[in-house]
């Protein structure tokens, strides 16, 4: 696949009919009916994936992309997958979630020999339980993962009456770290990544997820990168209805607006997309809504740099002195930055900078969507009077905190008597 733009879902012309999926800047894999199996081909294969316009990424991943296409199928269904390999060292393809055959759960060394460099291993089994799995490799693991090998797994119901959604999202996080000025990533890293990505894209080139006032919205996202993901979506209230593990029961259900995708984790949610409007959906780690983020940089705010900017300036004309009010002036300003790297906060919206970058999108909820359409419709024109506006006029003195009993200052005074006291006990010792 040489685009990294969201191809639209692709209707089976064989086999059972399912609604398919629509994977954010990615696809899915097309399948044969040999007999009554179906038969998929996984490559797996070094890739050049563009993170955003003006960042590639060095990585490896299955048939030209990172992550892989999409799979799915349906549930009763005998899938035939064929892995090739076209990496330098061996692999495996690991089933994540799926219950199938010891033999086909693809764990080097343990459940099968690793596939070498230049083979081909056929991986065979029923599709037995409808959900949401993923597959990675299971060998040279931390290596392969690190480098993008990772895609999802759709088994669709037999019963295409059980949950049915109008639209239906998936997406995989992962995360990188890769040196400004450089496209490999660094695969020891363990905590300090750089580009926390939807898909391996990062924001602003994330797609959108695109939908029509009143449809039934299902997104799955899945999380192999080393830490959990709080994801936070606006204007809705939601359930998790689907898990790596299966189907949640109506009852185990309850209200969030953010759901914390565990490591290793799939989750989907569900809501009727009733509010319409452009609704951010975002990790709420606030460092992973950033891009090439250095960590060591130290905080300004409230420094006064005006002697130290004229003496810097003797040797550095253009230096600007920044962050002593902040860091959004970063985003609004764009200086010269090392080659394939993007700002650590970007983006444009109707109003101005969105400051924002890495695991950032937009649930794009507009009224008379075609079913099927998937288009960025642009920005959301807001009812007259419904955007928070500018206030010229008179204000009241704001109220403060009252004084009294709960005011900090006494509190203070008892804390300093309770370590007194502790002090006169210690030195009757
Ligand atoms: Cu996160």
């Amino acid at each position: 696949m040489e685009s990294a733009a969201t191809q639209p879902p692709v209707h089976p012309s064989e086999g059972p009919h399912y609604n398919p999926v629509v994977t954010l800047n990615g696809w899915s894999l097309p399948f044969r009916m040999n007999g009554n199996v179906k038969e998929f081909h996984l490559v797996a294969e070094p890739v050049e994936r563009e993170m955003a316009e003006g960042m590639t990424a060095y990585l490896w991943g299955y048939n030209g992309q990172s992550p892989g296409p999409t799979i799915e199928c349906v549930e009763g269904d005998r899938v035939r997958i064929f892995v090739s390999n076209k990496l330098p060292e061996h692999t495996t393809i690991h089933w994540h979630g799926m219950i199938l055959p010891c033999g086909m759960d693809g764990v080097a060394g343990l459940t099968q020999p690793a596939i070498p460099s230049g083979k081909t291993f056929v991986y065979e089994f029923d599709a037995v339980k409808s959900g949401t799995f993923m597959y990675h490799p299971h060998g040279d693991e931390m290596v392969q993962m690190a480098m993008g090998m990772m895609g999802m797994f759709i088994i669709h119901p037999k019963d295409p009456t059980f949950m049915p959604v109008d639209r239906d999202f998936v997406f995989m996080l992962s995360a990188y770290d890769i040196d400004p000025g450089s496209y490999l990533p660094r695969v020891m890293e363990m905590t300090d990544f750089n580009m926390w990505t939807i898909n391996s894209r990062i924001f602003p080139d994330v797609a959108p997820l695109v939908a029509a006032t009143g449809d039934r919205v299902r997104v799955r996202v899945g999380n192999l990168t080393m830490t959990n993901h709080p994801i936070h979506m606006h204007g809705y209230d939601f359930e998790v209805t689907c898990t790596d593990g299966g189907w949640v029961r109506p009852e185990a259900r309850w209200p969030e607006v953010s759901i914390d995708i565990p490591v290793g984790a799939m989750r989907a949610y569900e809501f009727d997309a009733v509010y319409p409007g452009d609704w951010a959906l975002h990790c709420h780690k606030s460092h992973h809504t950033m891009n090439a983020m250095g960590h060591e940089v130290p905080t300004f705010i409230g420094a006064n740099k005006a002697e130290v900017a004229k003496k810097i300036r003797q040797v550095q004309p253009e230096y600007m002195p920044m962050g002593t009010k902040g860091m959004a002036d970063m985003a609004e300003m764009s200086m010269p930055l090392p080659d394939n790297t993007i700002p650590m906060m970007t983006g444009w919206g109707q109003f101005g900078s969105l400051e924002m970058g890495g695991m950032f999108t937009v649930m794009k909820v507009r009224d008379g969507r075609e079913a099927g359409n998937y288009e960025d419709p642009g920005d959301y024109e807001h009812p007259p009077g419904t955007v928070a506006y500018e206030w010229t006029g008179a204000l009241a003195a704001a109220p403060t905190a009252p004084a009294g009993s709960a005011d900090g200052s006494a509190f203070r005074k008892s804390d300093v008597r309770q370590i007194k006291m502790s002090g006169s006990d210690h030195s009757g010792h």
